[in-house]
């Protein structure tokens, strides 16, 4: 037999490819430059594997995260060494916060280049240190690589990969210009035969998930209303999720950014915890009323939480999260996966256990379940100000429009997936009714505007195949920040709704500005319609709408519900006063702690200032606390000083009056929910404590002081935040 001549071989680039494909990577998002031009050529000989140009590499990045979401595997971006790489960073470190695997390759000079001290064009200038984009990248990635021998290509392209699906965070591979083009024999004759890629599984010390097992079922033991709070992280273990809150039967919330994690017609779902803006008003009664909360996958930010919790909340808490378990105030377990523990409970603490000790009154207790279907299901009452409402008579509100996104997108006869960018959308969408299986997605957390347009491109590229359709919602603010990838929709072929609220600019600074109406918060002002279409250039098959009245945003949305092999470019015009119900008390919230007490900001007499009269105090998204999410919202609360306004003019006395009203309004379904049983949960603890370490020896007592456990919660800036414990070598 003739010995294989070298073009037989694969090459690196090639190699990576395959690699990509096997796993579910078949959209690479990129910008070319000549340090990466053999790579996309090496990439570009994979069938299946598409390459698609995005308009600036910050758009790569967004859209590779969005691809990722889609798939819940790897997303995959390619940018050109330095300029490229720099422009994608911001991009990368949302993936990170936000904790998606995906892959930033860069195309960097050849092995020759990295040995000569010749400096080179993108670089600073300064010949002696090549490593700026690696220095660039670490905070923000979990490994970083580069390709520069052929021997071991394969090897740190297996690991990259590795890192990144391990650690749920993205990785940089840099990869030298003269290697991916190249065949080579490590890589393997052409076709590929290559070994499985094998997925990196979390797998739990059986003594510490056991330990930590039997913690979490002497905590809720004798929990009258024990309850499921859910976050970010069941993205990774959904079907466990589901099979524990069927088998124990309690009541369960999602958090914002685990919306759409959970079947929200189980009979467990009782809607999206939003500290400060849940609807109905009773979800935040049901969190109080709770008198054990099981956390899972929570990561506990401003944002989707609010305040940090206290020591009375964790004595009521089982925390679990990657591979922590916190129990109550005092016990920590290390290496128990979330996912197994959770599969692990769902026997132990099964309703039909007949163990004695196992049968927890928890797991038949259906006591929130029976408490929130008790409580009226009215919406949270919220202080209105005429300042952040659409006016009476105006044409089209956003209110509107997303009711009809509901009734005639979300009827469940099209699989839908919704996206939503950081807007004053995000204080509306989350009220949303999802039929079963739709994805939801937000940046809640990084909270990048702009994200959701790009973002969108990967997600709905990634999701099409399977027939799910993809609805974004995008604020103008932030589609003028990324616009560009409208184009890219009609080329591509994708059949995504872009829902584009035009508000004349920045609403929710509008609603936290010490001066709403200032300059900052406006934009040009583009014809967004005309943008898209001139953008679509009559490439591939769209329809581009604008509509101004309710009238035309229903027709339109129909359309759009008939157009299914279309990409739909609706742009809404609304009022720029339009804000979601609670704007105006989250920009109370928020004013009254961040600027009221600013010297400079004094005359404005601003809600919460020592000058005015405001009792509002909390530390949530914007300062609101639960007090506020249960419907107490206090009396006495000045209307926001907009004194200053032209268009915004100070309406104190009709605030003052309307916050009253609004809290008349809580105190009855205070009233109605006191009578339905929701009285303030006590607290509790898990008992006596003992630390389980990696390796599943007992490690002795973990009674904690309030500062190491928050550090455990990840509440305070300390290294070691919330995440499992990282390899040898490896960043957490
Ligand atoms: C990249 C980035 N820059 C700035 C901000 C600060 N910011 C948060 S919301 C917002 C306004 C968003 O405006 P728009 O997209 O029009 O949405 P709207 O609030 O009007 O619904 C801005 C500028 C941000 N979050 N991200
Ligand atoms: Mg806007």
């Amino acid at each position: 037999m003739d010995s294989p001549g070298s073009r037989d071989y694969l090459c690196a680039g090639e190699y990576l490819g395959y690699r990509l494909l096997e796993l579910g990577v078949t959209h690479v998002f990129n910008v070319p430059g000549d340090f990466n031009l053999p790579l996309l050529d090496s990439l570009a000989k994979v069938p299946g594997l598409t390459l698609v140009n995005t308009c600036n590499e910050l758009n790569s990045a967004y859209a590779a995260d969005g691809f990722a979401r889609a798939t819940g595997g790897l997303g995959c971006c390619v940018t050109t060494f330095l300029v490229g790489a720099l422009s994608a960073i911001n991009g990368v470190a949302a993936s990170y916060a936000e904790e998606i695997p995906v892959l930033s390759i860069v195309g960097v000079p050849s092995t020759r280049q990295y040995q000569g001290m010749c400096s080179l064009h993108h670089t600073l200038g300064n010949a002696e240190d090549m490593s700026q984009e690696v220095d660039c990248y670490r905070p923000v990635t979990c490994y970083q690589t580069i390709l520069r021998s052929f021997t071991d290509a394969r090897y740190l392209i297996d690991k990259a990969l590795t890192k990144a699906l391990k650690q749920r965070k993205p990785v940089l591979l840099e990869v030298c210009r003269d290697i991916p083009m190249e065949p080579h024999s490590s890589f393997g004759l052409r076709p590929p035969l290559m070994t499985p890629f094998a997925l990196p599984r979390t797998v739990s010390d059986p003594a510490a998930l056991e330990a930590a097992g039997a913690a979490v079922q002497r905590f809720f033991a004798g929990k009258k209303m024990p309850l499921i709070v859910a976050g970010r992280r069941v993205r990774t273990c959904q079907d466990a999720l589901l099979k524990f809150a069927s088998a124990v039967g309690w009541g369960l919330l999602v958090q914002h950014d685990a919306k759409g994690m959970f079947p929200e017609d189980h009979p467990s779902f009782i809607g999206c915890y939003f500290p400060g803006f849940s609807s109905p008003a009773s979800i935040a009664h049901c969190y109080k009323a709770a008198d054990a909360i099981f956390f899972v996958g929570t990561h506990f930010n401003e944002m989707n939480f609010g305040s940090p919790p206290d020591e009375a909340l964790e004595q009521r808490s089982v925390v679990a999260y990657k591979q922590h378990v916190l129990v109550g105030h005092t016990d920590a377990f290390n290496g128990v996966a979330t996912e197994e523990l959770l599969l692990h409970l769902a026997g132990r603490l099964e309703p039909s256990s007949s163990s004695s000790s196992s049968s927890s009154s928890s797991s038949s207790s259906g006591g929130i379940l029976q408490l929130f279907k008790a409580l009226p299901s009215d919406p949270p009452a919220f202080p209105h100000d005429p300042n952040f409402t659409a006016p009476p008579g105006v044409p089209l509100t956003l209110s509107y429009v997303y009711d009809q996104v509901q009734q005639q997108l979300l009827a469940g006869d099209e699989a839908m997936a919704v996206m939503v960018d950081t807007s004053d959308s995000m204080l509306r969408t989350h009220t949303m009714k999802l039929p079963e299986g739709t994805p939801y997605e937000l940046q809640i957390f990084a909270g990048n505007i702009g994200w959701a347009t790009p973002a969108g491109l990967g997600f709905s590229l990634a999701q099409q195949r399977a027939g799910r359709r993809l609805l974004v919602c995008q604020g103008d603010g932030g589609l003028q920040m990324t616009a560009g990838e409208i184009g890219n929709y009609a080329r591509c072929g994708s059949n995504a709704i872009i829902i584009l609220v035009n508000n004349n600019g920045y609403l929710i600074e509008r609603y936290l500005s010490p001066i709403p109406d200032s300059g900052y918060n406006y934009l040009p002002s583009w014809d967004y319609s005309k943008v898209a279409e001139g953008m679509c250039n009559s490439s591939g098959k769209y329809k581009v709408f604008k509509v101004t009245t309710e009238a035309q945003a229903c027709a339109a949305i129909a359309a759009a519900k008939q157009l299914r092999g279309h990409f739909v470019f609706i742009e809404v015009v609304v009022d720029k006063r339009d804000a979601a119900p609670g704007a105006a008390a989250l920009r109370q919230g928020f004013v009254s702690r961040h600027f009221s007490n600013i010297e400079g900001y004094r005359h404005l007499n601003l809600p919460g200032s020592t000058n005015a009269n405001s009792t509002l105090t909390g530390g949530g998204l914007g300062g609101l606390t639960d007090t506020l999410a249960a419907g107490e919202v206090r009396s006495g609360m000045p209307a926001h000083a907009a004194g200053s306004s032209s268009c915004l003019p100070a309406t104190a006395a009709a605030a003052e009056a309307a916050a009253a009203a609004a809290a008349a309004a809580a105190a009855a379904l205070d009233a109605r929910c006191s009578a339905a049983g929701a009285a303030p949960a006590g607290g509790g603890n898990g008992g006596g404590g003992v630390v389980v370490g990696e390796t599943g020896r007992a490690a002795g007592a973990a009674g904690s002081s309030d500062g190491s456990r928050r550090s455990r919660l990840g509440l305070l800036p300390c290294k070691r935040h919330a995440e499992g414990p990282p390899e040898q070598g490896e960043q957490e």
